[in-house]
């Protein structure tokens, strides 16, 4: 089945936030932004901008009616900035005018008076500091510190990552409209409409149910609009509720790019183990995290960092410590991979870094500590159905790797200006969202009396294809066509209390439920169908024979069997609720089964370095991954291709820039670089491998949406091997993104900034 939406994507006619026709009266509203990124708020003068053409109101943290208060995980960030400004872009006031050019006009006729306070930019001043989001978390198995004393080999070292901008193509935004009785209803560009609701009904002084929050579909999400939509969300429901007028609030690029946290910089300290035969014995990582001025999500981002310290690796004696230490840039939040590419990163720069040092390559030392069968991760859970050996290994042998290896010996050889560089990255990541009560979701499934089906989940689409995978799960199960099958609008009025779609589990817990429903209302015609031989009903004339011969309702009879059933008063509506069964997880031990199941994988990586300029080109990604059963080999293979390709960019090109008073530099799209078609790998193969998926998975078909971004991390160490076949002698910092520039300075022996945001910082 294709994914659902292509087609009326590129004809233009999906219906993003934007698209939603102007309601009259509307309102149009901007965001006036703190300009200091730390200090106290003495005053805000609105008088000029009031007086401005078009503007009909000015709220601040005044006029809230609620709380002001918008934290999840933590209570510590305001909707309006109230006594305190933290970051630079930090809401402070929402302009209410006729147009939207009207609004921001005003916008540069506000002032405000701040008391500037220091400003932190760094995660290790800040923990240095103690200026700590939540406690440091540790992760424990065995007992490295005992194990120093046997291995073989120890190295130490500092790895760092950079922070990466979501760029969704649609950006942050929400439409409002005042409802009878004093509620709101928003249309939200919203991974996370309950938070969205929630949150506005606090804000609001309302209940939840005054609040009603629809999406029809994301211009991209990757975690910017878990969190992060919900400001938007309810500051337009503010001004609609305090006016009760519609009011719009869409950010510009580079508002967006300004005011929304990305994904959380690390810092880290690493120390592996090693015994004659490259096992790895043991191996400790302290993580600063860099979270912004709030926590946002970062302490669940932390965590997961934490799970994934290892990767697809066993390890018998591991400590990870990690710090959300608290800057003045803004909140950082949820991306693709969740805190986990971070956490990946640092054990392989360690094994690359063993791998130098001892003058074997890393593939060695990664191929002989591959998680096997029941392998113990350092939360407890054994590795189970674990294909981490058969990912490699088939990569291995399909893309022949002594060949590539012996390919880019002989090329280095041949070539003095142009080297070849090349990495393995195996990849392993766990499935559930790592706070076991928030893997439930539920489906409501109506069957109209002409045979037509709508389906209404917590699964909010975003280009990701969930849509498509539940309207083929509910075909496959009620056992029509999909072309019958709707998949509605996410309404927090239809479907209440859901997860946010993250955690790369959306079809898995959204699927499940809408299995369920439609197991439920099949199981009730097919009941109906075997008590009653005959109906007769206008004309209508079903046999049971027909329908229970074909075992399940079918293309034929659907129509007959649906309208009969009606008739005979029986319900056409089912709401399931799924919980995923197992799972738990105690954060005070760190122990338990948080995982439904991990999904494994490995890239192969080729890159080709001009070493006169310091560019350079990934030539080939090519993946064996574990998809158990595809639902949907083709929307499937699209996450594949789009992950690896975003996580290419973030180790690579894609440079966050901050100066010293928290201003972001690289703020739009002529300083801040993503992959486009000429950086994306030439050939990016995807083997399909063969497991059997897992019965927690939707159909044995598992999760894909963010594994995938880990496979970009070989391109980070493709990229340090080329620039050590041209200069082995080098002392490279393990330093990401590698952009061209830190290529060209590891070839040639100059100065090397270590971190770029401190460097421009200081
Ligand atoms: N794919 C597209 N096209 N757009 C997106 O915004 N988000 C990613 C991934 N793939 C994203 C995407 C992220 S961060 C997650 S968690 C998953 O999709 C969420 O969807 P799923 O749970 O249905 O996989
Ligand atoms: N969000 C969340 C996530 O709240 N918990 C998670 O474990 C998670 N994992 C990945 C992406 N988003
Ligand atoms: Mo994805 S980071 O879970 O939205």
């Amino acid at each position: 089945m294709n994914h659902l939406d292509p087609v009326r994507h590129v004809r233009g006619e999906s219906q993003y936030l934007d698209d939603v026709p102007t309601q009259q009266g509307t309102l149009h509203a901007a965001v006036f932004e703190s300009p200091l990124a730390h200090g106290v708020l003495r005053g805000i003068n609105l008088e000029a901008a009031l007086a401005a053409p078009g503007v009909y109101r000015i709220l601040t943290a005044e006029d809230i009616p609620g709380v002001n208060q918008i934290g999840g995980i933590v209570p510590d960030e305001p909707l309006l900035a109230e006594g305190h400004v933290h970051f630079r872009g930090q809401p402070v006031a929402l302009v209410l005018a006729q147009h939207e050019h009207q609004a921001h006009a005003a916008l540069k006729l506000i002032t405000v008076d701040i008391d500037p306070l220091p400003i932190i930019t760094d995660p290790r001043v800040a923990a240095g500091l103690g200026e700590l989001i939540v406690p440091p978390r540790t992760f424990k198995l065995g007992d490295s510190e005992a194990a120093w004393a046997g291995c073989a080999h120890i190295f130490e070292g500092v790895a760092e990552s950079g922070g990466q901008e979501h760029l969704y193509i649609e950006t942050q935004g929400a439409y409002a409209f005042p409802t009878e009785m004093g509620g709101v209803r928003i249309i939200s560009s919203t991974q996370g409409p309950t938070a969205v609701q929630r949150h506005t009904a606090h804000v609001l002084g309302v209940g939840m149910h005054q609040v009603e929050v629809d999406v029809t579909r994301l211009g991209g999400g990757f975690g910017g609009k878990e969190d992060q939509a919900t400001p938007w969300g309810a500051l337009a429901a503010l001004g609609a509720f305090i006016t009760r007028r519609p009011v719009k609030l869409a950010l510009d690029r580079m508002a967006d790019m300004r005011m929304t946290g990305k994904r959380h910089p690390y810092s880290s300290d690493f120390k592996i183990g090693l015994d004659e035969n490259l096992k790895i014995v043991a191996y400790e990582a302290t993580f600063f995290q860099d979270a912004g001025a709030a926590a946002d999500l970062s302490p669940a981002v932390l965590e997961r960092t934490l799970f994934h310290a290892t990767n697809a690796y066993f390890v018998p004696n591991v400590t990870a410590t990690a710090f959300s230490c608290r800057t003045n840039l803004p909140p950082n939040t949820a991306f693709r991979g969740f805190g986990g590419p971070q956490g990946m990163f640092v054990i392989e720069a360690a094994i690359v870094k063993a791998a130098e040092e001892l003058g074997v390559p890393a593939a060695e030392i990664q191929r002989r500590n591959l998680l096997r069968e029941n392998d113990l991760f350092s939360y407890r859970q054994p590795a189970e159905m674990c294909h981490a050996e058969q990912a490699w290994d088939t990569a291995a042998e399909l893309y022949d790797l002594p060949k590539i290896r012996r390919e880019v010996a002989e090329f280095n050889k041949r070539n003095e200006l142009f080297k070849k560089g090349f990495a393995v990255m195996p990849i392993c990541f766990g499935i559930s969202f790592t706070k076991t009560p928030m893997n439930q979701a539920r489906a409501l499934v109506h069957i109209y009396s002409d045979g037509s089906v709508g389906i209404s989940t917590g699964a909010v689409e975003m280009g990701q294809g969930v849509n498509t995978k539940i309207a083929q799960v509910a075909a496959r199960t009620l056992g029509i066509s999909p072309s019958r099958i709707k998949v509605e609008s996410t309404n927090t009025t239809r479907v209440a209390n859901t997860s946010p779609t993250a955690a790369s589990a959306t079809a898995d817990l959204n699927g499940k439920a809408t299995e369920m429903a439609c197991r439920a209302l099949r199981e009730r015609l097919l009941r109906h169908a075997s008590t009653e031989y005959t109906l007769n009903y206008e004309g209508i004339e079903i046999k049971d024979e027909e329908v229970l011969a074909a075992g399940i309702p079918t293309e034929t009879n659907w129509e007959k069997l649906v309208s009969s059933a009606f008739w005979k008063r029986i319900a056409l509506t089912e709401n399931a609720h799924y919980a995923t069964p197992d799972i738990h997880f105690d954060p005070v031990t760190n122990q338990g089964y948080p995982f439904a199941y991990h999904v494994y994988g490995t890239a192969l990586t080729t890159v080709t370095v001009d070493c006169l300029r310091g560019t350079y080109t990934v030539d080939a990604v090519r993946i064996a991954h574990d998809f158990g059963q595809s639902i949907n080999p083709a929307v499937d293979l699209g996450q594949i291709e789009g992950g690896a390709v975003q996580g290419i960019g973030w180790m690579t090109l894609e440079e966050l820039s901050y100066n010293a008073e928290g201003r972001l530099l690289s703020n739009s799209l002529n300083s801040y670089k993503i992959p486009d078609l000429y950086c994306a790998p030439a050939v990016l193969d995807v083997h399909f491998l063969d497991t059997p998926g897992h019965p927690r998975a939707i159909m044995r078909s598992k999760a894909v949406g963010e594994p995938p971004l880990m496979y970009g991390i070989g391109a980070y160490f493709a990229l340090r091997d080329a620039i050590r076949a041209f200069r082995p002698d080098g002392k490279l910092p393990l330093s990401a993104p590698m952009t061209p520039e830190k290529v060209l300075m590891g070839l040639y022996p100059v100065p090397v900034m270590t971190r770029p945001t401190t460097a421009l910082a200081s």
